[in-house]
């Protein structure tokens, strides 16, 4: 038997004013070694710092150039005050003058395939993806994963805050929750299976018991077609709660979850945001726009005419999003009111306008990062619509029961993680905000 003593301390934070002039010891990976004629600068990559170290070659037990990017050093040194200006280190009031290397581990080839040392990487996107475990280590790449991990977080604490209940619903599904093609099947003990392409089902289930739930976690759409928005599993931010008195309830939640997790970004994340050259945005006016008047402005104001389409095509997105910034100087419109063809059967039809539904889009620098809105809730509503739609009732008879046993008026949203990193980070392609993405050709790593 071993008995282990409870580590109380496991952050990894060290308060580096309070070493100044002393000793320390830390183990991280080499980020950055720039070897010069007295000595060498290594920048040393652990959990929360990147640092910079400074050896003298007069002063220490293994020569620099001996030393490989992205070895494992445990370090013994002085803790000095500096003044750093490379935005890619985050430690910048202080540095260590180091006085004992020991070399943990190192990579096994003699070179890395990529230089994760430059300011950019500059490297194609299939490269990028097919050495991800060594590309992710560039301080850029890291940055964008750092605040999507906070984007997480935020949505947890915030909902949390404002009682909604966390919830992981299945993924592995016995029916489609969003209608279309881009469904992936699966043999389940020879029964026909598919994987979720989103909690729609579960959500709304589980409004009924706890009135208010989110959940973070992976979807999937087999999308035909390779593109920059579209990935074939993603990170769904999801929320869906009872007893509203219409969908602008859910805008105001979402308009709030957002704006804080802006703030949050802005308060934790000033390395990541100084290294990406980005501003964090804020919901300071909520301007809704009916689909039905996006199709008007584009046609008065850009002379396109989209006016008999049933969905919004990516190039109004991105036009609705100019003319708001300069009509209204807002990045984030929601068009409401969708065609009722173009939404999924259990979206709620306006009373007023039955071929419309009481849904929305959140548009955000050109592009959908969010759908929502009401949704049917009585039984009767649901199995009208579904036989109007030619649909099998029987095939969502498990999901039908919540409605048969009383539902409160309730809506949600779905939120694509990727979408709104990449929207935030300014990055070109919503790939690059997975860590590992998947789309038509890419299965690996
Ligand atoms: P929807 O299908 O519009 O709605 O998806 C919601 C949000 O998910 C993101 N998204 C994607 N991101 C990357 N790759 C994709 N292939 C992809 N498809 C969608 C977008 C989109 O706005 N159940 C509803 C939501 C709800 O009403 O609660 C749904 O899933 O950001």
């Amino acid at each position: 038997m071993t008995e282990l003593k409870i580590e109380k301390n496991l952050s990894n934070e060290i308060d580096f004013a309070s070493f100044e002039n002393n000793e320390i010891e830390i183990t991280g990976m080499i980020q950055n070694l720039r070897v010069l004629s007295w000595g060498a600068f290594l920048i040393l990559r652990t959990p929360v710092y990147t640092i910079q170290t400074v050896i003298d070659k007069n002063n220490i037990n293994i020569q620099p150039e001996s030393l490989k990017t992205e070895s494992t050093l445990k370090i013994k040194g002085i803790v000095k005050k500096a003044v750093i200006k490379d935005k890619a280190i985050n430690q910048r009031d202080f540095e260590i003058q180091i006085s004992n290397i020991c070399v943990i581990s190192a990579p096994s080839v003699e070179t890395l395939p990529v230089d994760t040392t430059k300011k950019e990487l500059n490297i194609n996107l299939n490269t990028k993806f097919d050495m991800r475990p060594l590309t992710l280590r560039h301080p850029r790449e890291r940055a964008i994963f750092k605040i999507a991990a906070v984007i997480c977080n935020e949505f947890a604490g915030y909902l949390t805050s404002i009682n909604f209940t966390r919830i992981s619903s299945p993924k592995i599904v016995k029916s489609g929750a969003e209608g279309g093609a881009n469904i992936f099947e699966l043999d389940y003990f020879k029964t026909k299976a598919y994987l979720a392409q989103s909690p729609q089902f579960y959500k709304q289930m589980m409004v009924g018991i706890f009135g208010k739930v989110f959940e973070i976690g992976p979807v999937f759409r087999a999308e035909k077609h390779d593109t920059s928005r579209h990935l074939n599993e993603y990170i769904s931010l999801d929320f869906e709660m009872g007893f509203i008195n219409s969908f602008y309830d859910i805008i105001q939640v979402e308009t709030n979850v957002l704006n804080s997790i802006f703030s949050k970004i802005n308060k934790t994340c000033s390395n990541e945001i100084d290294l990406l050259e980005i501003k964090i945005p804020e919901i300071t006016k909520i301007i809704c726009i009916k689909f039905d008047e996006v199709h008007q402005i584009i046609f008065d104001e850009f002379k396109k005419d989209y006016r008999t389409e049933k969905d919004l095509d990516p190039e109004e997105e991105r036009l609705i999003c100019e003319y708001a910034k300069n009509k209204w100087d807002t990045e984030f419109v929601f068009v409401t009111h969708y065609p009722a063809e173009k939404r999924p059967f259990y979206a709620k039809e306006d009373p007023d306008e039955p071929s419309r539904t009481l849904s929305f889009d959140l548009l955000f620098r050109g592009i959908e990062i969010t759908t929502g809105g009401q949704r049917l809730h009585q039984y009767d509503e649901y199995i009208n619509k579904m036989n109007k739609l030619g649909m099998n009732t029987q095939l969502f008879e498990s999901y039908l029961q919540c409605f048969k046993f009383g539902m409160p008026p309730h809506g949600g949203l779905g939120l694509g993680l990727e979408r709104l990193t990449s929207c935030i980070c300014g990055l070109a392609n919503v790939k690059e905000a997975s860590l590992f993405p998947r789309d038509i050709n890419r299965l690996e790593p």
